[in-house]
């Protein structure tokens, strides 16, 4: 007898530069999520824990000096080494919402003077996401949220190329939304948007071919 498959769950990437509001709406899409009996889980990168994690962090901080190149391909190798468990997860049905995904990884290393495209090879054959949900700050209006400058790349020269580099990542499965409103107008957009990608992507297989 046939057993029934169960419908896989969405990769659901949110991005946007320092300080857009990203982790607030991240937990905000998670709790929406989980009031309408979605089974889903956070993932970030980079993820801080693991071995490459350790030095990213180390290297975020500026206790850490690291090449460039070398850097940029760490990040990769900490998304490469999660995607095993990324991929069942979503088998198993889970939705993931990511807190910065392979974009980040492009459009921070290219504000830092890497070629564009040498940097997206990396992550070449990466699971796909179902939607990327880009939260658009000015860079300014960034810099004027607490916290802002404690880490390597808070400055405004950095964050506008930063910008630039992820609106030119952007394709259709990109939703660009407007982050200097209130947190509940933002949240509302986000989870329409993601709610809509978890019912697609029942009926759509997952890929990896991230920039394939
Ligand atoms: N970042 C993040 C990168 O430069 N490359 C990457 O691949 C990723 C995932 O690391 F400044 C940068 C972006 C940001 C920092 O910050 C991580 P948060 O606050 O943990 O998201």
């Amino acid at each position: 007898a046939s057993q029934t498959q169960q419908p896989r769950g969405a990769l659901l990437v949110v991005e946007g530069g320092d300080r857009c509001g990203k982790t607030s709406q991240c937990t905000r899409l998670l709790d929406a999520l989980h009031a309408r009996g979605i089974d889903a889980r956070a993932v970030k990168f980079p993820d801080r824990t693991s071995e490459t994690g350790k030095l990213i962090d180390l290297y975020l901080k500026g206790a850490k000096d690291v090449d460039d190149h070398a850097v940029h391909l760490l990040f990769s190798a900490n998304r490469w080494e999660s995607m095993k468990h990324i991929r069942a997860l979503l088998e198993q049905g889970t939705t993931l919402v990511v807190d910065r995904y392979a974009f980040s990884g492009v459009a921070y290393s290219a504000a830092k003077g890497l070629d564009l495209e040498w940097c997206k090879q990396p992550d070449r054959g990466l699971l796909r996401p179902d939607l990327v949900l880009f939260l658009d700050l000015d860079p300014i209006a960034a810099a004027r949220r607490a916290g802002y400058g404690e880490e390597r790349y808070e400055r405004v020269d950095m964050q506008q190329r930063v910008r630039s580099n992820f609106m030119s990542l952007a394709d259709g499965s990109w939703k660009i939304l407007d982050a200097s409103r209130t947190v509940d107008e933002i949240a509302a957009d986000v989870s329409a948007a993601a709610i809509a990608a978890v019912e697609a992507a029942r009926s759509t297989p997952l890929c990896s071919d991230l920039w394939c």
